[in-house]
């Protein structure tokens, strides 16, 4: 096995090492948008930035991502579902983020493995111990330095994703689920945010667009301040 990047406490010590950052949170909470805007911000100061999404990333995880999407495991149970996403998240590991990690690149990805511990885990009461031991042989010594969870009420976020989709598709597999569920894998995020403090900040992303970028900005530079000075360095 290759030599194992330390990402977590010792992040951008070493020159070659890269930061890996996720975003976390229920649907339509602001993902994919905020991705987006800290990755433009970033860029702007010479930063080599990855930016991705889970399940996806590759042709194969992106064919894992339809099978789940569609609803057609649904009838397999929860911990079949966790392995496809474990199976998908394997592949996305070696293609995508290892690399981009080991050529020293700021990877910010869109869900990881705490969607896995929420939507396959925590709010659905299946064995603990079995999503832990997936957890670890998918992951290894990738683990996120710093996890944005961004956080609001699960009907605000469905709202915002139903009108998104403007009636050009249905719900996917997940976003059909009643709202109590919804709620419960808001309270499932947050229960890991409170668990894991060095990793986790939770974001008010009930707050307009602008300042929600200014709330993931702040806890990044606060929390990653070797990355941010890395980029700044990159650029003078
Ligand atoms: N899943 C995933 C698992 O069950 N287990 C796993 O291990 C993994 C990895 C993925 C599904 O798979 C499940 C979870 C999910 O159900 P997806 O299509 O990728 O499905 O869905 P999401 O990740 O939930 O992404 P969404 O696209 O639904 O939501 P985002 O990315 O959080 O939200 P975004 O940025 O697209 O914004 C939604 C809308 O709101 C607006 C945007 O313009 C957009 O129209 N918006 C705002 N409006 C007002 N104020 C703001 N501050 C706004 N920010 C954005």
């Amino acid at each position: 096995m290759d030599s194992p990047i330390v990402i977590n406490e010792e992040q951008g010590s070493a020159e070659s090492r890269g930061w890996f950052v996720t975003f976390e949170g229920g649907e339509g909470a602001g993902k994919t948008t905020q991705i987006a805007r800290l990755a433009r911000t970033l860029r702007s100061r010479g930063c080599d930035v990855v930016s991705t999404r889970e399940p996806g990333g590759t042709p194969g995880a992106d064919a894992i991502r339809s099978l789940v999407l569609s609803g057609a495991a649904e009838d397999l149970g929860t911990e079949t579902e966790a392995i496809l996403f474990a199976a998908a998240r394997l592949d996305h590991i070696a293609l995508v983020i290892r690399p981009a990690l080991e050529r020293g690149a700021i990877v910010l990805c869109d869900r990881f493995h705490d969607s896995t511990r929420v939507y396959q885990g925590l709010a659905t009461g299946s064995d603990q111990e079995f999503l832990k031991i997936v957890e670890d042989a998918v992951l290894e010594d990738i683990r996120p330095s710093l996890t944005l969870m961004l956080d609001l009420p699960a009907e605000i976020g469905l709202a915002r994703a139903s009108a998104r989709r403007q009636n050009a598709a249905l719900p996917d597999r997940f976003e059909k689920e009643t709202l109590a569920l919804h709620e419960a894998r808001r309270q499932g995020f947050l229960t890991i945010a409170r668990s894991e403090p060095d990793r986790c900040v939770v974001i008010d992303a009930l707050q307009e667009e602008d300042a929600v970028a200014r709330s993931v900005l702040d806890a990044f530079d606060l929390r990653l301040p070797g990355c941010a000075r890395k980029g700044a360095d990159a650029t003078s």
